[in-house]
């Protein structure tokens, strides 16, 4: 469970008016902690996000910080003539020393948002429509942040989505079999090593670099309580240099099955086309204008890659007895893993319909 932090004086650390009154634990992430805290101001409550960075993994929280403050401020720009522009960017709350950052006692690192209210995120997919403007607001972040002024964002963590480098770091924990674990994933460790070739489908394609997200789960994005349309992409710690299609291969990954992450029932698991088409439609919305023919043409490589990347990377931590996800069971990244085949055998069945889209809509 999510550790017990002292978010009352955390709180109170930043800019925020009025009285604070309470914090809870909110949302689903594997990584960070995430609070939601009220205070009581004139008008009544108020709510914030206070999120503290996982250090252990961002090893440089105030780079992190930094790369969000460029970020959200490059947006801003963008929007601040849009009605309703306060919902269609976090706002970091600034703490009382002016930074967008606050230290606690024990080293923590901790930021405040603005709450944006009447939205909500979703774990799995429930329309057509869902997955449509999820995609679009993911395809119109990138075009917001295609105009970052250098320098270039910091790589908050390096290599984060360079699968060849992931697989080796997979069959490190194969061959360590640090918890034991080994005999239980035979068949995950074996369908895993079938596909090594994936690992490096993307990086051979030569595609250019961008600034991307590069964790677009469907629940990185709010969508409007109201409209159903998408407000606002959060999540924003791994926003960096990456490539176009990390973000849509992800994009794949979360949307397309009507299942959670975590789903013990495989046989639900399953790419549906029709989500498939809704990202595809949704993406060139906003991002025709600049993908080049090299990344249209590896739109369903990456749907494939990036299922492949995170099967991957929940097997390896599932055998190095779950040092990096937060799991609420036993067995719960082995679980992960075997979604993401799922999903991955699900796409490879559908690649060829699904190639044939691609061509029909995106070129
Ligand atoms: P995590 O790394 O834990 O996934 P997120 O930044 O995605 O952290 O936040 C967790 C959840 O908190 C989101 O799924 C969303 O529901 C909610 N959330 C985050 N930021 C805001 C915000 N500014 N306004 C409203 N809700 C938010
Ligand atoms: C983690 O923090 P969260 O839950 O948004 C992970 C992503 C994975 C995702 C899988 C920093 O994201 O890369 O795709 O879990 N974030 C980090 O659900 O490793
Ligand atoms: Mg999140």
């Amino acid at each position: 469970m999510i550790q017990q932090h002292d978010v009352g004086s955390v709180a109170r650390a930043f800019q925020i008016r009025g009285k604070f009154a309470s914090a809870t634990p909110y949302g689903s992430g594997h990584i960070n902690d995430t609070y939601c805290a009220v205070f009581h101001q004139e008008a009544g409550a108020v709510r914030f996000i206070l999120q503290r960075i996982n250090h252990i993994i961002f090893k440089r929280p105030v780079e992190v910080m930094e790369n969000i403050q460029r970020v959200t401020a490059h947006i801003t720009q963008q929007v601040v003539d849009e009605p309703d522009c306060e919902r269609h960017v976090l706002r970091l709350i600034p703490a009382i020393d002016g930074r967008v950052w606050h230290v606690d006692r024990e080293g923590n690192y901790w930021r405040a948002y603005r709450f944006i209210e009447n939205a909500r995120t979703y774990d799995s997919v429930e329309s057509m429509e869902q997955a449509f403007e999820a995609a679009k607001a993911f395809g119109h972040f990138q075009k917001q942040l295609a105009t970052l002024p250098a320098p270039r964002l910091h790589d908050t963590i390096p290599d984060f989505h360079h699968t060849p480098k992931r697989f080796a770091d997979f069959t490190r924990a194969v061959d360590s079999d640090a918890a034991n674990r080994g005999i239980l994933a035979k068949t995950e460790i074996e369908f895993a090593i079938a596909r090594q070739s994936l690992a490096t489908a993307l990086l051979q394609a030569n595609l250019p670099e961008r600034v991307t997200h590069n964790d677009t789960k469907l629940n990185n994005v709010l969508i409007d309580s109201a409209t159903g349309e998408a407000l606002c992409v959060i999540d924003l710690d791994t926003v960096m240099p990456g490539l176009a299609l990390y973000d849509f291969g992800d994009m794949v990954r979360t949307t397309t099955s009507p299942t959670k992450e975590d789903e013990l029932d495989l046989t639900l698991v399953r790419m549906q086309f029709p989500m498939f088409e809704a990202l595809v439609r949704g993406y060139l919305t906003s991002a025709a204008e600049f993908l080049t023919p090299g990344e249209r043409r590896h739109l369903v490589c990456s749907a494939k890659v990036i299922a492949f990347e995170q099967g991957i990377r929940f097997l390896g931590d599932y055998l190095a007895g779950d040092p990096y996800y937060r799991v609420h069971r036993e067995g719960h990244n082995l679980d992960r893993c075997r979604t993401q085949f799922k999903l991955l055998q699900s796409i490879e069945l559908q690649e060829e319909l699904m190639e044939r889209l691609v061509q029909d809509i995106a070129f």
